[in-house]
């Protein structure tokens, strides 16, 4: 049957900041200029103008005109947008509207860690639960992994961590990107504080979780500097299914060029960040790191294959972008000018990063440290970054549904999501770096289409705007599957939208769906609504990003 999307004025459910941009999308196929009202919580009237006609939007398949309220300067809870009688979702207008979703959107990562208890004193009764595989029965893991058959003869000890997703696997070259990501967003914001069981020690909260996850991935590598590409079960496990209950055997998959150097860039990142809070992890870190860079540049070409059981491929056939990202942070962190002529890739609009494509993270690197290069060639990597930043402001501006992600072959990918938030986060940085407030402005507009503008009406956010995600594709957070199961956690992002209907869920409910819409907030959809470690990590560096502005 026909989708219902609730009311066509659609929003920021949770917010917009005050001193910030404030826009809405109108569904309507009509095509002159409507008068629109902005109600307050006891429905007076506070502002009022005129839409804007646009037309058609290629990525909703439907038509719109845009609305802007910028000159409201008021704030409170409970406003509402209105187009003759039709009413939008209620929201806030304040400056401390992210403050809470940036240190949920972090907590997520407590919440999945693997090998630790989770304690109810951090996140509540509900959604505690016993440490996962810790080698006690009935898991087989992770304390003495083996190697897939046939592969090699040792065993590691690869406790700890995060668990990916929805399922219990850990995968290196997507956790390096999420601890990056962490890491770098305490270089750009700052802390955040956090209820963690590190809380009130001696280092900044959000680098005491990065910690989590870095001392898994330095065991991941093999007495040959090489770094297995990612542990998981023989097969995939079913849902609902707690971690403490997983009975597989897990097996340490190969060794791939791809791992490695993600564990070069992510240990030199973590040996420049923690060099003045924790010299032992730094030290550790450096020493992992160009051991790492030194076994890839003797196995340049040792690929992880696509497909599989039980566990996500990840798999990576061009790793000159891994080189070069490896080989720029490596020279921020040591200064070693031989590293300089490794990196060969540069920031590119299209391509964007993601845990695949990482040639753009290179210059994301060096923009961190301006000491590293001769003036001339740093000012090249902040034109370049500021260029990218411009064309997903133009891919925004293109839009009935503002959003810095349009893919040129007009399909979305898995997990688009995070294709938003970190297009997003190109253009905070780019705002950092030059100062120019169109990227600002870009920046902040993107999250009012992850919290409920868009084609669907949907807030990507759990516990965020009145229609939010919460049955995301997850084997403890399955209350949906039972309901002696808790949730997701506030501040968990849904993949998103992804044209590529690559599960049955999706297959039966969105056949056809034009590509902004093709997105069920059902916990069967893993390929449009699981979570992920490095779909979090873009939400956390971007939510980080809006707070602080908005307190500067
Ligand atoms: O790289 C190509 C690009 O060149 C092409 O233009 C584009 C359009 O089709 O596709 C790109 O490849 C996509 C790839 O992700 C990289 O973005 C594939 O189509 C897409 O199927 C693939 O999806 C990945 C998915 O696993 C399936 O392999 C997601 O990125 C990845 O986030 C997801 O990860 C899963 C793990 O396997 C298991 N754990 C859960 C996790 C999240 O769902
Ligand atoms: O639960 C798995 C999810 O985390 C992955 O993203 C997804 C794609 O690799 O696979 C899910 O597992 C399903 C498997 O692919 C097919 N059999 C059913 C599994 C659970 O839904």
């Amino acid at each position: 049957g026909v989708r219902d999307f609730g009311s066509p004025v659609r929003v920021n459910q949770l917010g917009y900041l005050q001193s910030g941009p404030k826009r809405a999308t109108y569904v309507t196929d009509e095509t002159s200029p409507l008068d629109w009202r902005l109600l307050d919580a006891t429905d007076a009237v506070v502002a009022h103008g005129r839409t804007m006609p646009y037309g058609a939007d290629a990525m909703s398949g439907t038509s719109v005109q845009l609305i802007d309220f910028k000159r409201y300067e008021g704030s409170g809870d409970g406003y509402r947008l209105a187009v003759g009688d039709q009413l939008s979702e209620p929201f806030a207008i304040g400056n401390n509207i992210y403050q809470s979703l940036s240190q949920d959107a972090l907590e997520y990562f407590y919440n999945n860690r693997s090998g630790i208890p989770i304690e109810a004193q951090y996140v509540g009764a509900e959604r505690a639960r016993a440490a996962g595989h810790l080698g006690v029965a009935p898991n087989k893991g992770d304390t003495s992994v083996p190697c897939l058959p046939g592969t090699c003869t040792y065993s590691l000890d690869v406790r700890g961590g995060w668990y990916d997703a929805g399922d219990h696997g850990k995968y290196v070259v997507n956790g390096a990107l999420a601890a990056w990501q962490l890491l770098d967003q305490y270089e750009q914001s700052g802390d955040v504080t956090l209820k963690i069981p590190e809380a009130g020690n001696t280092i900044p909260d959000l680098l005491d979780e990065a910690k989590w996850e870095i001392d898994f991935l330095l065991r991941m590598q093999a007495p040959s500097g090489l770094v297995h590409h990612k542990i998981h079960d023989e097969k995939w496990t079913g849902l609902p299914l707690r971690p403490d209950a997983d009975p597989q055997q897990r097996y340490l998959y190969p060794v791939s060029t791809a791992a490695t150097l993600n564990l070069a860039a992510v240990g030199a990142r973590c040996a420049r960040v923690y060099a003045q809070w924790d010299k032992a992890l730094a030290g550790r870190c450096l020493t992992a790191a160009e051991k790492a860079w030194k076994a890839a540049v003797q196995n340049p070409a040792v690929y992880a294959p696509d497909g599989g059981e039980g566990g996500g491929a990840y798999d990576d056939t061009k790793v000159t972008d891994e080189f070069s990202w490896a080989a720029a942070e490596l020279l921020t962190a040591t200064g070693q000018q031989s590293y300089r002529k490794a990196i060969t890739t540069r920031f590119d609009a299209a391509e964007g990063f993601s845990w695949r494509d990482t040639g753009g993270l290179a210059d994301l690197a060096l923009a961190r440290v301006p000491r590293a290069l001769p003036r001339a060639e740093y000012k090249a990597v902040v034109d370049r970054i500021a260029r990218a930043a411009g064309v997903y402001l133009d891919d925004l501006h293109a839009q009935g549904y503002p959003n810095p992600y349009l893919p040129a072959d007009g399909k979305y990918v898995w997990g688009s999501n995070s294709a938003v938030a970190n297009n997003a986060m190109i253009m905070g940085l780019a705002y950092t770096l030059t100062d120019r407030s169109r990227y600002l402005e870009g920046a902040l507009e993107s999250l009012d289409y992850l919290l409920g503008r868009n084609a669907i009406n949907q807030s990507y956010v759990t516990g965020y705007g009145e229609r939010d995600s919460h049955n995301q594709h997850h084997r403890f957070w399955a209350k949906s599957l039972d309901p002696t199961l808790p949730s997701p956690a506030p501040g968990s992002l849904a993949g998103g939208p992804n044209s590529g209907l690559q599960d049955p869920v999706a297959q039966r409910g969105l056949q056809g769906c034009a590509p902004a819409t093709c997105y069920l907030d059902n916990i069967g959809s893993y390929s449009t609504n699981e979570v992920a470690v490095n779909w979090n990590s873009a939400l956390a560096w971007i939510t980080a990003f809006a707070d602080r502005q908005s307190h500067e």
